[in-house]
């Protein structure tokens, strides 16, 4: 499959996150992006550098002013305090219920948690470089499926996206690389797209930016949110509003849970999907549902990863897959390719 790969995604480095109150090394690890590309070379796939620019797509699924903060964020940062290059900077306020969210601050850490939805998103010197690259890797992977040169292709992208809503990061995630994918494919005309989010989190940021839209359809499986990340979101009762109401369905399902159930899940995803007869299918392909993922609880392995990718071939449909999480580093590669080429034998 034409995969679309920048390595200016290595630009994202933080030097660590918070996990129970310490410092620990960070999951989401350029080391991820690495494997996966280490893979698809050895297995003979072509990597492209990615030649679209995701703005156009930006502006439409994200808020201009955070955009602009995002991109300046390491800029404003340095200047906030000498010796904050060997720093990273955290949120921690948060506009919460009876807070005015629409008042930009001036002070930068206000800005900051104004525009996050967790302090599990570190930044770094070059993250702007690498989200934007990592867009435009979703961008050109549509570009190319919309156009009919391929009837897929995959958008490496990293940092990963599903969390990051119209205007906050939030769980690894900056710019929403399957939003990005899925406006692309709108803006060159297909009239309907459908995401399907596998990663074990639910895709809180894509639903969002989709919710009250009916031309893009958002289904996501993933682990329940009153015990998993993120927590907020992803509920069953979630099915849209206004003009996109009836185009959500979440399919939570319990921590822990069996390949199985996962599977007659992701049946009753692609069931929704082929009614909804839309033109393209975007793939937020998390590969955190692998049985040995560090900070996640289903068990999917090697063959379940190949069904998944048959399942989606047979869907029959134009695809682009994007990448999102997966913390099993050194078994991304294997797991992602796996998927792709199960699709690839449909
Ligand atoms: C894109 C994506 O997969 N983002 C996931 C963000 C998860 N953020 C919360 C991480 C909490 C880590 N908890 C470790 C539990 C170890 N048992
Ligand atoms: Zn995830």
């Amino acid at each position: 499959m034409i995969t679309f790969f920048n390595d200016s995604h290595q630009a994202h480095c933080p030097a660590f996150e918070f996990f129970r109150g310490e410092r620990v090394a960070c999951f989401e690890t350029p080391a991820r992006a690495a494997h996966v590309k280490g893979r698809l070379l050895e297995r003979g796939h072509i990597l492209r550098t990615p030649a679209v620019d995701s703005s156009p797509a930006l502006a439409r699924v994200h808020a201009a002013p955070y955009l602009a903060f995002l991109q300046h964020a390491w800029l404003d940062w340095l200047d906030l305090a000498a010796g904050n290059d060997q720093r990273q900077p955290f949120p921690s306020v948060w506009p919460v219920r009876s807070l005015r969210s629409d008042v930009e601050p001036v002070n930068f850490i206000a800005r900051l948690g104004l525009y996050s939805m967790d302090n599990g998103s570190p930044l770094s010197a070059g993250t702007w470089q690498a989200a934007k690259a990592g867009a435009d890797t979703a961008a050109s992977a549509g570009a190319l499926v919309a156009a009919g040169h391929a009837r897929s292709a995959f958008g490496c992208s990293r940092p990963p996206g599903h969390h990051a809503g119209a205007d906050f990061m939030g769980g690894y995630c900056f710019l929403n690389n399957a939003a990005v994918a899925a406006q692309s494919l709108r803006d060159a005309g297909a009239a309907r797209v459908a995401i399907l989010d596998v990663d074990y989190h639910h895709g809180n940021g894509t639903q969002s930016i989709f919710y009250r839209r009916a031309d893009v359809l958002c289904v996501s499986l993933h682990g329940d949110p009153l015990t998993e990340y993120p927590f907020y979101l992803g509920h069953a009762d979630e099915g849209g509003e206004g003009e996109g109401e009836g185009f959500n369905l979440n399919l939570p399902l319990p921590a822990g849970c069996s390949s199985a159930l996962w599977f007659e899940a992701l049946e009753q995803a692609c069931r929704r999907i082929s009614l909804y007869r839309s033109d393209a299918l975007v793939v937020a392909l998390g590969l955190d549902t692998f049985a040995g993922d560090p900070i996640s609880t289903f068990s999917l392995l090697a063959d379940d990863f190949s069904r998944l990718g048959r399942r989606l071939g047979a869907m029959g449909l134009p695809t682009v897959f994007v990448l999102e999480g997966g913390y099993a580093a050194a078994s991304l590669g294997i797991n992602a390719v796996t998927v792709i080429e199960g699709f690839e034998e449909a």
